[in-house]
């Protein structure tokens, strides 16, 4: 046994060293090598402390300039750390605890009623702070950090006042907060909440340096699953603030636990209205869960320079090809020709190439799945000049159908086909407006939750004849359990007059409900 210098030490305070193979049950501040040493009333250490396997303290603690904790402390009411601090594996504050200039706490750390870090302290696996938790002028918390008034953490924590339900969370990459939220990758708050990558519930919510919040509002009384979400994304800012690569290579959903990745495609539009780089970019997510009549958080993040691009069109929806590996897909399509109808996956669409022929050469893609339930169908098209075309979502006798039809001089017209009885109308009567100006159209057809049909199409003001935004809604009802499958048609003949490029591109069914869910994005400021 030796004695080691007193620092700070109260009147009636009995230093002990506990040496290797000692065991001191009393006043033990700074106990070296012990395997168990348990504190008194008051204990103050020296400059250098190795506590033993165990070690409890007094009532008032202070360590030495070099302190380390055993395997297990539990400190007192009163505990101050030295210039050094290193807690054990389990470290248990007392009412109060105070680190040292450098602090490091072990796997598990719970604080006292008030907890100070030092200069320097790194909380270990699992921290847990007390009424009050304040960290030293660099604090790093652990992997999960449940916390006091004040908390600087970790990669999540939640806590007290500014974790959860405290003032004040700086933080770690989830933080669940009170008033004040600062901090890490996404950070639940309080009235103001300033940060991470995602940051809700603040009266000013979020720095978007990483991140936009995705809030989504169910109110159909359905708890969702799989559901396809469209997050409008103001990517052109995002990417003239440097914050987004300008390919959108970076961009990743996250769901509202704060780590998994959910399937997402960027939809391009026609010329690329809707794509990358604008101020309405229409992402499209599929969110595994939707709560009925509540909110969930997911978040848009990006800003990684190295990272490629993820968007994929037929993992995020039931169905969907954008066509762009040049290649056609037997398992999602098959194809019917007639004549010498020609049909393509070229230029990254679905091309019709028949050419003018007697008899008629027709081509047709079907999509081989199905779709029963409320869904919705939709396509980028163009007719492609003096043919015959069709878009349809159609039962397989074609008995129950949602279609589009252009004749081969232009005129279009819509129905639905309920038992082979046909209710349409014209949609632009002219007949010769298709091939006068010949556009590209957004095209959709939703079989609403009630069995009927809303047909919807839009031209661009930047196409020839645009702008045009038509919706109709049929009456007849066809069941939701009928099965229905996307099904495109062009028919040319030889007396027609020049063709065009005619292709359906971008084709994908989506689920659906109604009111569909709401989006808001917090932008960056
Ligand atoms: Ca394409």
């Amino acid at each position: 046994m030796r004695l080691l210098p007193l620092f700070g030490c109260s009147s009636a305070t009995l230093l002990v060293i506990a040496c290797s193979g000692t065991t001191i049950t009393q006043n033990i501040v700074l106990s070296s090598g012990g395997s168990t040493s348990s504190g008194g009333a008051s204990v103050i250490g020296g400059s250098n402390a190795i506590g033993g396997a165990t070690h409890t303290g007094g009532s008032p603690t202070a360590g030495g300039s070099s302190s380390t904790g055993g395997m297990s402390n539990t400190g007192s009411s009163t505990n101050t750390g030295g210039t050094s601090s290193n807690r054990g594996s389990t470290s248990i504050g007392g009412a109060i605890t105070m680190g040292g200039t450098s602090s490091t706490g072990g796997i598990t750390t719970s604080g006292g009623t008030t907890s100070t870090g030092g200069t320097n302290a790194t909380g270990g696996t699992t921290p847990n702070g007390g009424v009050t938790s304040t960290g030293g002028a660099i604090s790093t918390g652990g992997a999960i950090s449940t916390g006091g008034a004040i908390s600087t953490g970790g990669a999540i924590s939640t806590g007290g006042a500014i974790s959860t339900g405290g003032a004040i969370s700086t933080g770690g990459a989830i933080s669940t907060g009170g008033a004040i939220s600062t901090g890490g990758a996404i950070s639940t708050g309080g009235a103001p909440s300033t940060g991470g990558a995602i940051s809700t519930g603040g009266t000013s919510s979020i720095d978007c340096s990483a991140a936009s919040l995705v809030k989504i509002t169910e109110s159909s009384g359905t708890t969702l699953t799989d559901y396809q979400v469209l997050v409008q994304l103001d990517t052109a800012s995002l990417i003239a603030q440097g914050k987004m690569k300008p390919d959108c290579a970076d961009v990743r959903l996250i769901d509202s636990d704060g780590s998994t990745e959910l399937s997402y495609w960027i939809e391009t539009g026609i010329a690329g209205e809707r794509g990358c780089n604008q101020t309405n970019t229409r992402i499209w997510v599929k969110v595994p869960t939707i709560p009925a009549s509540s909110t969930k958080t997911i978040t848009a993040a990006y800003g990684n320079p190295s990272a490629s691009s993820q968007s994929n069109i037929a993992s995020t929806f039931i169905f969907g090809d954008d066509f762009n590996d040049n290649s056609l897909d037997p398992t999602r399509w098959e194809t019917i020709l007639t004549s010498q109808g020609k049909l393509d996956e070229m230029n990254q669409r679905l091309e019709h190439n028949s050419p003018q022929t007697t008899p008629q050469s027709d081509s047709e893609a079907q999509s081989v799945m199905s779709f029963t339930g409320s869904v919705v169908a939709e396509m980028l098209f163009k007719k492609g000049g003096y043919v015959y075309r069709w878009v349809r979502l159609r039962s397989q006798d074609d008995a129950n159908t949602a279609t589009f039809g252009w004749q081969d001089y232009g005129e279009l017209s819509w129905a639905v086909i309920l038992n082979s009885v046909t209710t349409s109308e014209d949609v632009i009567a002219d007949p010769y407006w298709s091939t006068s100006y010949d556009p590209q159209y957004y095209l959709m057809i939703r079989h609403n939750p009630d069995g009927t049909f809303t047909l919807g199409l839009d031209v661009p003001a930047t196409q020839p004849g645009g702008p045009i935004s038509a919706l109709k809604t049929f009456t007849p009802q066809i069941p939701l359990a009928t099965p229905l499958k996307i099904r495109t048609y062009d028919g040319v003949w030889a007396g027609g007059l020049p063709l065009h490029a005619r292709w359906e591109d971008d084709v994908r069914v989506r689920k659906y409900v109604s009111p569909e869910p709401t989006v808001t994005v917090g932008y960056c400021s």
